[in-house]
């Protein structure tokens, strides 16, 4: 693929936006050049699988471009009210969606659920620019939603501006045939050692699924937070929930507010994989419920930084009873197939009692419908063969990890070394973490996940996730930080085919991400080892 440069088309220009709100932008952010040229065809990020620019070719949106959705489709009405939504705000153009006519519209943006390739699967699409029309073409809403997503990387970086823009809105023309390498594509939050409230959350779901991440992994429960409410257990949260690292005030998430956050990220095609880790990390429950305790004693809550101190009481039945009524909420309250019961840094668990309690687990969530994932020491235990195994190691060898794979068990591939976005980009991050080391874009972006673990190919891996944990994240402009960019990075891994993996690529096609997220407000950290274009 070639990288193209972009055209200054308004260079002289400068244009004082004032905006606010989820997608705002700092008040006093001025439009900087490289916000308001035409984007290559070739700067999309993850990489398409083929990119067929047609050289001369530009479709303009104007006052009266319509969105065509495909008829009959609420999911696809959907999506285009979404696109729609974000171009309103920009263009100041009405861009209504209207039923798509049964032959190809001869105008206008077009998202159609017909005629594509049947081998791009369900999330893969069709993305036609000609001078009169695109066409979003795919066999799913997962598709014509994954298409969308490319489609705004298109537009000029100032068509995510939450206030009017002048424009022009000029696309390129050519093709995009495009399909995911692995299915699942995860970012991951740690809400239990700071709390982040619902808005965060909902911004980082936006955030992430731009760049085609169709899961969001919740970290609900550690030493320092219990997160869910629970109408069985509401002492969890109401005081397991009541403070964080450093003492702070906490927080939790009602059933109700959970409920909100599934469908909005199922809205985008972001399927929520909600985590109680255990046996360990489980301070916060212990102190919360003296009887879940082997003495009988409830501990203090918590509100430092270490690891590996706390267990259930694998011995006592009431410890069953417990996570069969913790897990059976959170089944009816999730609408995906995965629990996630964690199972990591459990020091505190004897060897046979961790196999012990984590096989009894297994079998809970079965009994409730749904399948496991664990950090990838639950292969200590017996797995289940539907458990996926989530491997957190900073190695490229694990000898369990790869005897499991043999055996049929999925991995998902978060190495710390490469996939943390809590370690610091080097020693000056104020923020994170280093037990991993130091990891700037090109560590991020440097591995192959089909190729990584020693044992483990490509058909033993589900996809890759990129965790942040939160013991030094506190805020929305610390996620941001953490994330931008190296959560693309993580995310091109999982979507784009390996033969396309090349970093000189990649960092220019990273760099034409700046403009745009600084129209959006995101505060995202400037690696030097990416050419970001003059103003972002
Ligand atoms: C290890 S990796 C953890 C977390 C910490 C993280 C900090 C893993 C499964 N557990 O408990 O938050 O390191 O980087």
């Amino acid at each position: 693929m070639t990288i193209g440069g972009v055209r200054c088309l308004l260079t002289t220009v400068m244009l004082v936006v004032t905006t606010g709100g989820l997608w705002g932008a700092p008040a006093d952010a001025t439009v900087a050049p490289a916000e308001t040229t035409a984007v290559s065809f070739a700067s999309v990020v993850p990489a398409p699988v083929l990119a067929t620019p047609a050289g001369g070719v530009t479709y303009r949106i104007t006052a009266t471009t319509k969105i065509y959705a495909e008829p009959g489709s609420t999911a696809v009405a959907d999506i285009a009210e979404q696109f729609a939504a974000v171009l309103r705000r920009s263009t100041g153009y009405p861009m209504p969606v209207v039923d798509a006519p049964s032959a190809t519209p001869a105008d206008g943006i077009a998202l159609l659920l017909s005629g594509a390739p049947t081998g791009i699967g369900s999330e893969g699409y069709q993305l036609d620019v000609i001078d009169v029309s695109i066409a979003v073409r795919a066999n799913a809403p997962a598709g014509l939603f994954a298409g969308v997503q490319t489609l705004r990387q298109l537009l000029p970086p100032a068509a995510d501006s939450a206030t009017v823009q002048p424009g022009p809105w000029d696309v390129a023309g050519g093709r995009i045939i495009d399909q995911p390498r692995f299915a699942h594509r995860g970012a991951m939050l740690d809400v239990a050692r700071h709390f982040l409230p619902m808005s965060v959350v909902k911004r980082y779901i936006d955030e992430i699924a731009l760049y085609k991440v169709n899961r969001l992994h919740l970290h609900l429960s550690d030493d320092q937070g219990w997160r869910i409410a629970v109408n069985n257990w509401p002492d969890l949260a109401i005081y397991g929930g009541s403070t964080e690292v450093g003492g702070g005030a906490g927080g939790y998430y009602t059933q109700d507010e959970f409920r909100q956050l599934v469908a909005y990220a199922a809205a985008r095609y972001v399927m929520i994989v909600p985590e109680i880790d255990m046996p360990g990390h489980t301070n916060a429950a212990l102190a919360s419920y003296a009887d879940l305790n082997c003495d009988g004693v409830a501990p203090k809550l918590y509100t430092g930084t270490k690891v590996g101190f706390s267990s259930l009481c694998v011995g006592k039945e009431i410890t069953y009873t417990f996570i069969d009524q913790v897990l059976g909420e959170l089944a009816a309250l999730t609408t995906g197939p995965y629990l996630h019961i964690g199972g990591d840094e459990a020091s505190s668990t004897t060897a046979a009692d961790y196999a012990t309690f984590m096989n009894r687990a297994q079998q809970i969530v079965a009994a409730h419908g749904k399948t496991v994932v664990g950090w990838h020491d639950i292969v200590n235990a017996s797995v289940l063969p539907s458990t996926v195994a989530q491997f957190w190691g900073t190695t490229t060898s694990n000898a369990a990890v790869a005897t499991a794979a043999q055996h049929g068990t999925k991995v998902i591939m978060s190495p710390a070394n490469h996939a943390y976005l809590d370690m610091k980009y080097n020693s000056r991050t104020r923020l994170g973490q280093r037990w991993a080391g130091y990891i700037d874009v090109q560590d991020a972006y440097g591995w192959d996940p089909g190729a990584y673990l020693a044992g483990v190919g490509e058909t033993s891996v589900l996809g890759v996730e990129a965790p942040l944990w939160t013991e030094t994240i506190e805020t929305l402009a610390d996620v941001e930080y953490m994330a931008f960019p190296r959560l693309p990075a993580i995310a091109e891994l999982g979507w784009s085919p390996a033969s396309t993996h090349d970093w000189a690529s990649f960092q220019q096609r990273l760099g034409a991400q700046g403009p745009r997220w600084r129209v959006m407000g995101i505060n995202y950290y400037h690696s030097t080892q990416v050419s970001w274009p003059t103003g972002s």
